[in-house]
């Protein structure tokens, strides 16, 4: 008996990008365990990645190629070989791309963060469709609301260092569940909480993260702009500024200044439903208490304002001098500390594409983009899809839509997968991907500012591959013979970093720091031009609160029909729709549900356990009803992301959520969504 343990990363999409060891017998891994070594890991896993083995050789998972046989979306599949896969892939995306100068703009690549790999995830398929000049995909789905307002304000998507909440006086955890879904987060915060800081968590649900702050302010989803501005109001008139920090480091302050002086707590109460003097408390403890720190998470960023939310709450460590401490300040993301480091250019080749470049298509519209005709405007029809990191069919919003544009005949669609998903099943032809544990692959993160190795622990199971590979071999059948596509993993690995970090010092140490000064803003240097915190924005303005585009006051007639609003937050122990098919998960979560507070319940006639329908004019879920205090009054929780398939009536939440953007950064508004529920059996209002 032969035992090694391997050094490894957390492929998934979560800001911990937790440190692995994974443990192998006689070429088989036996157990992964969280990385003691790694100081963001400190030796602890999240409950889904320690039953990552079970995921990697789950019954289930997709080991030859497919082809299907019935008709679409039947889940009638022939196993074929990978050179019939491959050879048929070639000829169908020939034949598109062979109709003339810009008409393989016809085919659209659609991946997400599956894997955050730098390889697996961002590297020779990248190089592929660039070639091919296939259209471009916006990737929008999660964090570009956030991502793009933060990086307006900051001038980058950076924040503090993870280790340093461990040190502050008080923590705002804002729109974020971090027990659930930032587990490494929550560590340096309860180490706070042991030394005395006060934790607030601002949440229209009572996670188990608010059970453990010693205050909830509990506000309407989409009213975080609201509630930021009612803040500066009180920084303003108690005069809790810091005016150095504000005339040295921050420019369009005034024109804030103003506007916020029209925002006392009852008004931003108001707006936000709770009270005035929740509002005037979180002012005293924010402009009083120092080192102040914010763990601001993507969840309030979901709505149609949330970009403008971000711009505002990204202000506030500006006001009071918070990031003049290296346990003061914000995180969002970290994701911005990679950028100069990581050479996306030699990985991903973007000088392949021809001129013009290739068409954008924003992923977060998918449904209508596969509906959508040939149009000048427009271009070609999307007649191939080559879906791969991702579960569109049930991740996407407004899935009747997705749904149907899946489902055309007429659509030629190719999934990479490990399982067979809700998009696999309305696949034409689906491929078995590697996971984490059989490919190398490289991460950075957007939780903490350390890069990291996965080495491949074990061989490739069934007749999978790396996505790398598969992508390399179409390029072959294609007949691109560009020397990049000969490019091995080890090659892309070698020159992923141009700085900073070395792929030998990866191999050696299994992770490396980045060289980032504590308290990197305490004397401004913010990475825009200025170096000043941008608060009139010359692209966006000044910050505003922005409705959601499905609230009582800005839709009111909607809001009679449909007066419950519906967030869908993610599940503790599923990873978006990942491991949704790992049974000893979805057992601790059950089935489908919402959580509906006792009061719309009872003036529903709904009793806890009991099987409701979620609905409004996109559609109508079935799940259970749990009521529950997590739920506040006019807010149901509805957690997500099941497999549709799992669903009663074969749906999920994306039954009812929309396809509209948020105000900045073209993504979805999720969590702006309103619905009614009634007890299944009753018949349709
Ligand atoms: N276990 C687990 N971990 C995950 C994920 C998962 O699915 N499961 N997903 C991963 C991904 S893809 C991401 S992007 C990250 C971050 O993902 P986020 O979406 O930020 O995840 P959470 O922090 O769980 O959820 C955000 C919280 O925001 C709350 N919220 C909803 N609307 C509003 C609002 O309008 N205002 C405020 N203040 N709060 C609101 C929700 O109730 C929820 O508790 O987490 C990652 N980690
Ligand atoms: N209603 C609602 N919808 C949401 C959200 C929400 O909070 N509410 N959250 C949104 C957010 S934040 C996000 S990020 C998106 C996420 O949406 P997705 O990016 O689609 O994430 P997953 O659902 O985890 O699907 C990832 C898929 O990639 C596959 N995969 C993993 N690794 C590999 C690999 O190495 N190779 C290949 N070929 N496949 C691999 C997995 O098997 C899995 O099926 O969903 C969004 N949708
Ligand atoms: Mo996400």
């Amino acid at each position: 008996m032969s035992t090694t343990v391997v050094r490894a990363a957390c492929p998934h999409d979560c800001p911990d990008t937790c440190a692995m060891r994974v443990t192998v017998t006689d070429g088989v891994a036996v157990k992964v365990q969280g990385d003691p070594d790694h100081p963001p890991t400190h030796g602890a896993l999240c409950t889904k990645v320690s039953r990552y083995p079970e995921r990697t050789y789950h019954a289930e998972r997709v080991l030859h190629p497919l082809r299907r046989v019935g008709p679409k979306g039947r889940g009638q599949f022939e196993r074929v070989s990978w050179d019939a896969a491959l050879g048929e892939i070639a000829t169908r995306l020939q034949t598109i791309a062979g109709r003339g100068p810009g008409a393989a703009q016809a085919i659209l690549p659609y991946s997400y963060a599956g894997t955050m790999g730098l390889l697996q995830g961002e590297s020779m398929d990248r190089r592929f469709f660039h070639k091919l000049g296939a259209s471009q995909l916006d990737r929008t789905i999660c964090s570009s609301a956030g991502g793009d307002a933060l990086a307006a304000t900051y001038g980058a998507k950076v924040g503090m260092h993870l280790a340093h909440y461990a040190e502050s006086r008080l923590i705002v955890i804002w729109g974020s569940n971090s027990i659930a879904s930032n587990l490494h987060f929550w560590t340096f915060a309860q180490a706070a909480k042991r030394a005395g800081a006060k934790l607030i968590c601002i949440d229209p649900r009572k996670t188990e993260t608010a059970d453990k702050c010693h205050q909830h302010i509990g506000l309407l989803p989409g009213t975080d702009g609201a509630l930021a501005l009612g803040l500066m109001h009180e920084l303003i008139v108690n005069d809790w500024l810091d005016h150095d920090y504000i005339e040295d480091h921050t420019e369009g302050w005034p024109k804030l200044r103003e506007r916020a002086l029209q925002w006392p707590p009852e008004r931003a109460a108001e707006v936000c439903g709770i009270t005035a003097d929740e509002v005037r408390n979180l002012a005293r403890d924010y402009g009083t208490t120092q080192p102040a720190a914010i763990r601001l998470n993507y969840g309030m960023q979901r709505v149609r304002g949330g970009g403008n939310a971000v711009r505002l709450i990204a202000i506030l460590p500006c006001l009071i001098g918070a990031w003049r401490h290296r346990a003061g300040g914000l995180l969002l993301s970290a994701s911005g500390w990679f950028k100069p480091a990581v050479d996306s250019a030699a990985l991903q080749r973007p000088d392949l594409m021809p001129t013009p470049r290739p068409r954008v298509i924003n992923m977060s519209t998918i449904g209508d983009e596969l509906l959508r005709e040939a149009s000048p405007a427009f271009g070609p029809k999307v007649e191939a899809l080559i879906v791969y990191n991702s579960n569109p069919v049930a991740v996407a919003p407004e899935s009747t839509k997705v749904v149907r544009g899946f489902a055309r005949e007429d659509l030629f669609t190719v999934v990479l997968e490990h399982f067979m998903t809700d998009t696999a099943d309305l696949a034409d032809i689906v491929l078995p991907a590697t996971t984490q544990l059989e490919h190398l692959d490289l991460h950075t993160s957007y939780g903490h500012t350390y890069a990291l190795i996965n080495e491949a622990a074990i061989a490739p199971l069934g007749e999978a591959k790396q996505n790398t590979q598969i992508f390399r071999e179409l390029a072959a059948c294609m007949g691109f013979t560009d020397a990049c596509f000969a490019d091995s993993d080890e090659a892309l690995a070698r020159i992923a970093f141009k700085r900073d970090v070395s792929f030998d010092a990866l191999r050696e140490h299994g992770w490396v720091k980045l060289p980032i000064a504590d308290a990197r803003f305490a004397n401004g240097g913010f990475a825009t031009p200025s170096g000043k915190c941008v608060i009139d924005s010359p692209v966006h303005g000044v910050p505003d609160h922005v409705p959601n585009y499905e609230s009582p006051s800005s839709a009111p007639e909607l809001a009679q029909r449909f007066p419950l609003a519906m967030i869908s937050p993610p599940a503790r122990n599923f990873l978006n729709s990942s491991f949704v098919n790992v049974k000893s998960l979805r057992d601790i979560e059950g089935e489908p549900l919402v959580e509906i507070h006792e009061a719309d319940a009872r003036a529903r006639g709904i009793v806890t356990g009991q099987q409701v329908r979620v609905f409004n004019d996109r559609g109508t879920h079935v799940c259970k009803a749990v009521l529950s205090p997590r739920a506040r009054p006019g807010v149901v929780n509805g957690l997500g992301v099941w497999w549709r398939k799992l669903g009663p009536n074969g749906t999920n939440v994306n039954e009812l959520t929309h396809q509209r953007l948020t105000d900045i950064g073209r993504a979805p508004a999720f969590y702006d969504c309103l619905v009614d529920v009634q007890p299944a059996d009753a018949s349709a209002s």
